[in-house]
C-alpha cells in the first residue's frame, strides 16, 4: 500500500519545489544575496512566515556551503513542530467526542466522516451527529459518507437548535455504548458573533452534561487560505479552546508551509492533514514526515 509518508510528500511536492529551487543553490557555495532574497520570497509564498523565515535566512547565511545544511535546516524546523506535542488522539476505553468546527467549506463534513473512518479502521465504535442543522443538504451529504463509511448517524431532519441535536446524540451515543461521537457543525464565519456564541453552547452543552467523554475541538483549516487561516484560529480559539487543527486540502497546495505559523503564534497541533476528497485521503500529523516532504528531497536530487 502507499505509504502515507509517500502521499504527504507527493502532496506536498508544489511547496517543496517552490524552496526548493533556490534551496539548491543555498546547498552548494553558489549563494549569492540575489538568492537569498529570493528564497526569503520563496518561503513567505509557501506561508512559513514572517519570524521562521527571518530566522531561516539568518541561519543559512551563517552556514551556506556545508553540506550539513540540510540535515540541519531540517532538524531546526522539526524543533519547532516538537515544541508543541500532539495530545493523545484515541485514548484506550475512554469515550470520545470530537467537535468539528470551522469556516464554511473548509472541509468539515469530509473531515468528519474521514476522522470517524480513521478511527474505525482502528476498531472503535463510532457515531457521527449531524449538527449542521441550516441546510437540508447538509444532512444529505453527511448522510452520503455515513453510509460510504459505514458508520451511524444521528441527525435531525426537522431543523432545530443545533445544541440539543448534540445533546440527543450523545445521549444515544451513551446509551448504546459508543466510544467515539463526531459531531459535524455548520460553517460560520468567525466575524459572526451569534453563530460563534452558538459554537460555545454546543461546548458548554457537552462539557457539563456528558463529562465522562473526553472532549477535542478540532478545528478545520483549508492549506490554501494561507495566512489567512491565522486568523481563523485565533478567533475560533477565542471562543472554545481548540485541542487541534485539520489541515484540509494539502493535496497540491504550494501553501504547506503553514503549519510553522500555526505552531509558532498558536501554539496548537496540526494532528491530522486531509490530502484529497476521498474517505482514506486522510493521515495523521507526523512532524518528521512533514518537514521531510517540505525540504527533504528523493535520493535523485541529492
Ligand atoms: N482536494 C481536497 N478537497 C477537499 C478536502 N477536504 C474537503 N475537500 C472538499 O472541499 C469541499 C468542501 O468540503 P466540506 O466537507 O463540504 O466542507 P464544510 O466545511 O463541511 O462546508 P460547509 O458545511 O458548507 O461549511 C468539498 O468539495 C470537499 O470534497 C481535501 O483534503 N482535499
Ligand atoms: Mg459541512
Amino acid at each position: 500500500m502507499y505509504s502515507s509518508f509517500k502521499r504527504l510528500f507527493n502532496s506536498l511536492s508544489k511547496t517543496r519545489e517552490a524552496i526548493r529551487v533556490v534551496l539548491k543553490d543555498v546547498l552548494s557555495k553558489r549563494i549569492s544575496s540575489a538568492d537569498i532574497n529570493e528564497l526569503e520570497f520563496l518561503l513567505l509564498g509557501a506561508d512559513i512566515g514572517v519570524k521562521t523565515t527571518d530566522d531561516i535566512i539568518q541561519w543559512l547565511k551563517n552556514h551556506k556551503g556545508k553540506n550539513w545544511l540540510r540535515r540541519s535546516l531540517e532538524t531546526y524546523l522539526l524543533t519547532i513542530l516538537e515544541s508543541i506535542p500532539i495530545t493523545q488522539q484515541t485514548e484506550e476505553n475512554a469515550r470520545t467526542v470530537y467537535l468539528i468546527v470551522g469556516v464554511n467549506g473548509t472541509g468539515k463534513t469530509t473531515s468528519a466522516a474521514k476522522l470517524g473512518y480513521y478511527l474505525k479502521k482502528k476498531d472503535q465504535s463510532v457515531m457521527l451527529i449531524g449538527a449542521d442543522t441550516y441546510r437540508a443538504a447538509a444532512i444529505e451529504q453527511l448522510e452520503k459518507w455515513s453510509n460510504l463509511a459505514g458508520l451511524k448517524l444521528i441527525c435531525n431532519r426537522e431543523g432545530g437548535d443545533p445544541s440539543s441535536v448534540v445533546y440527543d446524540g450523545l445521549v444515544a451515543a451513551k446509551a448504546r455504548n459508543f466510544q467515539c461521537a463526531i459531531i459535524d457543525t455548520a460553517g460560520r464565519l468567525h466575524t459572526y458573533k451569534n453563530l460563534m456564541f452558538e459554537v460555545e453552547k454546543m461546548y458548554r452543552v457537552i462539557q457539563t452534561k456528558f463529562p465522562e467523554f473526553i472532549l477535542h475541538t478540532y478545528l478545520t483549516l483549508d492549506a490554501n487560505l494561507g495566512q489567512n487561516s491565522l486568523i481563523q484560529a485565533r478567533e475560533f480559539n477565542k471562543h472554545v479552546p481548540l485541542n487541534g487543527i485539520i489541515l484540509t486540502k494539502m493535496d497540491g497546495t504550494a501553501k504547506g508551509g503553514i503549519v510553522f505559523p500555526i505552531y509558532r503564534e498558536m501554539k496548537i497541533p496540526v494532528t491530522f492533514i486531509g490530502l484529497g476528497e476521498d474517505l482514506d485521503d486522510f493521515i495523521e500529523f507526523n512532524p518528521q514526515q512533514y518537514v521531510k516532504s517540505i525540504v527533504g528531497s528523493n535520493n535523485e536530487d541529492e
